[in-house]
């Protein structure tokens, strides 16, 4: 009962993000029943969403109506529904084929449909909607990403006395991209709703801050830009992280090491290269393919001592530069095992399908290089749950200049996706590197990664939107 009470004057901590962290599954009976989704913001908002009345508004996947809201894991979960027409538009149109590849440097052309904007624009409606219907009186609501940049003023206008934090999970882009946003004014008018705007990295923050000034004639400081109505809106970078100390624990596990035995015989007697990625063209996936290729042929890797494993769950496959993507992934390794793999010995071990926690964690530890080259990434968590699940300190991460995680992680081999010479050098020298040279580079990565740990980034851009 007094739950319920409280339940009437609304949540005092509220996260929007376009999906729900719980999906869906018919139980023994035929009901519909909800488990959590496994990933890192959840966990890290966890505990402020139990400490206070947390609730979380999303997007349950689907176009069925969803249910009514519901309690799950000590929060309440308010699911938005989206038909067939928002799917297409707002989320496979505007969000993934215009913002997506336009804050990834444009490497796939944007597409700019008025229509897409206008379902943007109403769904986003709809989310500020439900946050206004849901929020405590001062309370403070969480927002997350690129799906979502109009809420925050959306909110505010419906409800100013609430707190609005606003994180970005992709890059920003600098103005010359930014630019061809035919909205590109909506879009920052948006995002400047909230108290508090958190990037990835510095140079996103700037590239933000900059845009205030060309774009809105606003003049912007180091970390402030006053809005046109007077307040004062923090903008800087909070990189994102991992449960750095759960995959340590996991990687350590008698399940791991029991999947370590089986994936070595499997692979046979060769040392491993992996490549881990949802199948996206941000993810440098093919010029990987491309430098490990040439290696062979050029005989700077031996096809009888290696074997790449890259494991790939198709994404957006209804989105048609990703259908395309994966054409040419699958081709490019039929290529290279029909040149350099012999029977039952494939020269790319290609797993096109999502793993789990504990397979990954093993093939993270019997990994001697991992391979983590996008053209663009706002942070990329892969590369951290690699550091993390090297329990002996050994290993070799070769990381793309490009991934937000590079600006952490100096000690990595890093390389430039774009320069196939390049890459297939930093690979040699990361192959031939000595195991004292290696522990050198993990222990000063180890060390990163446990203390910035996805929790401290939740306590940092919480405490920063003035909730402890
Ligand atoms: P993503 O583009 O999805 O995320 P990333 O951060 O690398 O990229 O991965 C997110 C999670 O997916 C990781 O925990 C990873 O283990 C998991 N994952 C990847 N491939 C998998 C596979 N084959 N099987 C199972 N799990 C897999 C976006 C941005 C990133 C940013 C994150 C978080 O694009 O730059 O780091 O959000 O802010």
């Amino acid at each position: 009962r007094k739950k319920d009470k409280k339940e009437q004057k609304g949540s005092t901590f509220l996260v929007l993000a376009n999906r729900l962290p719980v999906d869906s599954y018919t139980d023994e009976n035929g009901n519909i029943q909800w488990k959590r989704s496994p990933g890192g913001l959840v966990t890290a908002l966890e505990p402020m969403l139990k400490k206070r009345e947390g609730a979380w508004i999303g997007w349950a996947g689907g176009t069925s109506e969803p249910p009514a809201p519901f309690r799950e894991d000590g929060m309440k979960i308010v699911p938005i529904e989206l038909t067939q027409e928002d799917v297409e538009e707002y989320y496979e149109g505007f969000s993934n084929a215009t913002l997506w590849p336009l804050y990834h440097d444009a490497m796939v052309t944007p597409k700019f449909d008025r229509s897409w904007w206008g379902k943007y624009v109403e769904v986003n409606q709809r989310f500020a909607d439900a946050a206004a219907k849901e929020a405590a009186e001062g309370g403070t609501v969480f927002i997350q990403d690129y799906q979502l940049q109009l809420v925050p003023q959306m909110l505010r206008e419906l409800r100013p006395d609430v707190r609005i934090g606003f994180f970005l999970h992709i890059p920003f882009p600098p103005k010359e991209l930014f630019s061809q946003l035919p909205w590109r004014r909506r879009v920052m008018e948006g995002l400047l709703g909230a108290d508090l705007i958190g990037f990835q990295v510095h140079g996103a923050a700037r590239n933000f801050l900059d845009l205030t000034r060309d774009f809105l004639g606003l003049s912007p400081t180091e970390n402030t830009v006053v809005a046109k109505d007077g307040r004062q809106v923090k903008v800087d970078d909070y990189p994102i992280s991992i449960s750095s100390k759960e995959y340590d624990t996991l990687a350590r596990s008698a399940e791991v090491e029991k999947l370590i035995h089986q994936y070595l015989s499997e692979l046979g007697n060769r040392r491993i290269i992996l490549g881990v990625d949802r199948l996206d063209y941000t993810k440098g996936i093919d010029r990987r393919l491309k430098a490990y290729r040439e290696m062979l042929a050029d005989g700077m890797l031996d096809p009888e001592e290696v074997v790449l494993v890259q494991v790939a769950p198709p994404s957006r496959e209804r989105v048609e530069s990703y259908a395309k993507l994966r054409e040419e992934v699958e081709r490019e390794v039929g290529g290279i095992n029909g040149e350099f793999g012999r029977f039952g010995l494939p020269a790319v071990d290609y797993i096109p399908r999502s793993l789990n926690r504990t397979e990954l964690a093993a093939l993270f530890r019997i990994a001697d290089l991992m391979m983590v080259t996008p053209i663009r990434d706002g942070m990329n968590l892969v590369c951290k749950e690699y550091v993390a699940s090297r329990i002996f300190g050994n290993g070799n991460l070769i990381l793309s200049e490009f991934a937000g995680a590079a600006q952490e992680l100096k000690e990595a081999w890093l390389c430039n996706p774009h320069d196939i010479d390049g890459m297939k050098e930093v690979v040699k020298a990361a192959w031939d590197a000595s195991e004292e040279e290696q522990k050198r580079r993990m222990s000063t990565m180890r060390d990163h990664v446990f203390e910035y740990d996805v929790d401290r980034w939740a306590s940092d851009i919480l405490h920063d939107l003035g909730i402890d």
